[in-house]
């Protein structure tokens, strides 16, 4: 661990309000340092820029609700791991983790049989009434809770999937192992959400803070829904990322009657 007290300006200016530039310092030592890494202190930032000590915290504190760093009681404030960006592709929890060097956990928190309700057979496409199999489970990143998920699939076409351990092992991968079926592409809706407990608690969150939910309809390469999950991640570790293409918008646009003065 280091500090970087020696990249960092010297004197901040008048024009713009005090805060404003600290967390713009900040923001450049974070992206300069690694995680675990070592911020200034409070001190050398109060002595250096001849601030009130509440405007350093408050410049922190902004970063720590951001999740670029965490404060440790006593020994100081960290630069924090990257945020888990969502991807675009349609992965499983497991190839997300491993991808990022992590050992991906599921923790059972319940399992069973239910009658479909009308919204989860509306999504599934099959009767209301028709028996599904609900879990749900914590998924785990090192040991750390990132997200719950709520599942439910078709019984009548994964058959002992009631019974199934889902402790610790890919969804997906079972699926595609004792049922041969592989997950092809999935819709997916995503929102704000604050967490409460009893989420908040499970997720390791203090109850309050925000955060992602979605909602995901996974389906087998002839377009038979096979998974209708909802997820809830922590906002402090994941982002959303997309990869943005014009394509044929650009062209539509690029012809029509914007109905602008
Ligand atoms: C992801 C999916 C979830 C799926 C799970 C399977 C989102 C929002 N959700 O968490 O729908 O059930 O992966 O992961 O990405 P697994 O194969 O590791 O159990």
């Amino acid at each position: 661990m280091s500090t970087s007290a020696t990249h960092l300006p010297d004197a901040l200016t008048d024009d713009r309000a005090k805060g404003v530039q600290l967390e713009e310092i900040l923001e450049g030592v974070v992206a300069r340092l690694g995680p675990g890494s070592l911020l200034p202190s409070e001190r050398q930032l109060t002595d250096r820029y001849h601030v009130a000590r509440m405007t350093v915290r408050g410049a922190v504190d902004a970063l720590i609700a951001r999740g670029l760093v965490y404060r440790s009681p006593g020994q100081g404030t960290f630069v924090a791991q990257p945020r888990f960006a969502q991807s675009e592709a349609l992965t499983s929890f497991t190839e997300d983790m491993r991808r990022r060097g992590l050992r991906p956990g599921a923790r059972v928190l319940s399992h069973d049989v239910v009658a479909a309700d009308a919204n989860t057979a509306i999504q599934l496409e099959i009767e209301p009434g028709v028996a599904v199999v609900r879990f749900e489970r914590l998924r785990t990143a090192d040991n750390e809770p990132m997200a719950l998920e709520r599942a439910h699939l078709p019984l009548e076409r994964f058959p002992g999937l009631d019974e199934l351990d889902l402790g610790n092992v890919s969804l997906y991968d079972e699926l595609r192992r004792r049922w041969d079926t592989e997950i092809h592409h999935a819709d997916q809706r995503v929102y704000a959400v604050i967490h409460h407990d009893p989420d908040a608690a499970l997720l390791s969150i203090t109850p309050g803070q925000a955060g992602f939910r979605f909602v995901r309809l996974t389906r087998d390469a002839a377009g038979v829904p096979i998974e209708y999950v909802e997820s809830l991640y922590r906002g402090d570790h994941y982002e959303v990322r997309a990869h943005l293409h014009r394509g044929a918008f650009a062209d539509a646009a690029g012809t029509s009657d914007t109905g602008g003065s």
